[in-house]
């Protein structure tokens, strides 16, 4: 079966977002406190599990009892966490996530056909790929294309900082150590890296102490 690629450039051309539409979406952001996440990367990374466990407070291992069943996002699921929730402090705040498909070369996907929905006013992306799957990070960077592509099209708004993250570590599978550091030193510019589990909540403070101050703490200063 042939398989159907999307092309940054069929991102790009279908994007004219109206210039009034979009200063007043990032008015609303700001005065709201809304900051908007897309966790982007392949099938079966974890996006969904991360998306769980940052609003759940509570590692898979705990949430799930025996077996992890794999329930993938067919098209797009949307929904929000405080900040307060994250850190367990006083802040203003609330993280939109926005937790798409992994499937790129599925016929219908968010990316494609409501790219501004998916990717308008994007703060961050946390692009994630698996310890046990070399070509999920190898995917990140038609991913990575895809993005960027998008994001420099759209010249008035700003890019999104991008975030990398490996999970299931505690599969304690080895990874190509040059190819993480292609990504982390590509473009586009990776601002940090987390090592985490989703399965026993390794690294995950580090994650919600980074959303956090980066998102909303410099709003404050
Ligand atoms: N061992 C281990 N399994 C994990 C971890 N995180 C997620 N999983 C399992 O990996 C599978 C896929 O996780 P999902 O979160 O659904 O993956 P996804 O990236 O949202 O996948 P799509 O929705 O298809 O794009 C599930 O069975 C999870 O239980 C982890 O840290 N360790
Ligand atoms: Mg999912």
């Amino acid at each position: 079966m042939p398989v159907i690629k999307m092309s940054a450039s069929k991102l790009t051309a279908k994007e004219h977002e109206p210039e009034t539409s979009r200063s007043m979406i990032e008015e609303i952001k700001l005065r709201k406190g809304i900051r908007k996440i897309l966790m982007a990367g392949s099938g079966a990374v974890g996006k969904t599990s991360l998306l769980t466990v940052l609003r759940e407070k509570k590692s898979l291992g705990e949430l799930l009892e025996g077996e992890a069943e794999y329930h993938r996002t067919h098209f797009i699921d949307l929904s929000a966490i405080a900040a307060s929730d994250l850190v367990e402090e006083d802040i203003t705040g609330v993280c939109q996530m926005v937790d798409i498909s992994g499937q790129l070369d599925s016929p219908i996907h968010a990316l494609k056909d409501i790219s501004r929905t998916a990717l308008g006013g994007v703060d961050v992306v946390i692009l994630v790929f698996a310890s046990d799957n070399i070509q999920s990070l190898i995917d990140l960077t038609e991913w990575m294309d895809l993005l960027t592509g998008y994001y420099i099209s759209q010249t008035k708004s700003p890019t999104p900082d991008f975030i990398l993250v490996r999970n299931k570590c505690d599969l304690n599978c080895t990874m190509d150590k040059g190819l993480i550091e292609a990504i982390l030193h590509g473009n586009p510019q990776i601002v940090e890296y987390f090592e985490i589990s989703c399965m026993t909540g390794q690294g995950m403070n580090g994650i919600k102490r980074w959303l956090v101050d980066h998102l909303f703490k410099k709003e404050v200063a």
